[in-house]
């Protein structure tokens, strides 16, 4: 009995560990698309991956922006200069930003399975690239490529 309680757990947890994918996102001060970016900016991902922000240079952080992520999901907040990961758990496009640089446009998106609630975020995209300093294209750019 316990036997095969014992083999079923470790037959879930190697089903899990097939099915989730890690992925990478670098901060950077140069990236291929221009300066103060996440790359790759826009990461298509499965609910149940994890994502790792990587610090590859230094100044920068990784937050997700609540009112610009699936209703109800988990955040994240990483410490400038730490890495941070998050195991995405709620479908949908998440919108984050390096907080000492999001008025130069340092923006990332993240979408999980379907873009659902890609229309609500659209609709706050104006407001905030009057918010920027510079790269205002880059968030439509970024969500063009996520539905
Ligand atoms: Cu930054």
């Amino acid at each position: 009995m316990m036997l095969r309680l014992l083999s079923a757990i470790i037959a879930t947890m190697a089903a899990i560990s097939v099915t989730a994918a890690e992925h990478t996102v670098q901060m950077k001060n140069q990236g291929s698309t221009g300066i103060m970016v996440f790359e790759p900016a826009v990461l298509k991902v499965a609910v149940g991956d994890t994502v790792t922000f990587q610090p590859s240079d230094m100044g920068h952080n990784s937050q997700s922006i609540p009112s610009m992520s699936p209703a109800g999901a988990k955040g994240w907040t990483g410490g400038i200069n730490q890495a941070v990961s998050v195991t995405i758990e709620t479908e949908g496009v998440y919108i984050y930003k390096c907080q000492p640089h999001l008025a130069l446009g340092m923006i990332g998106v993240v979408v999980a399975g379907e873009a659902t609630n890609i229309e609500a975020i659209n609709a706050k995209v104006p407001a905030m690239e009057k918010a920027l300093l510079s790269n205002k294209g880059r968030l439509r750019e970024y969500l063009a490529q996520a539905q």
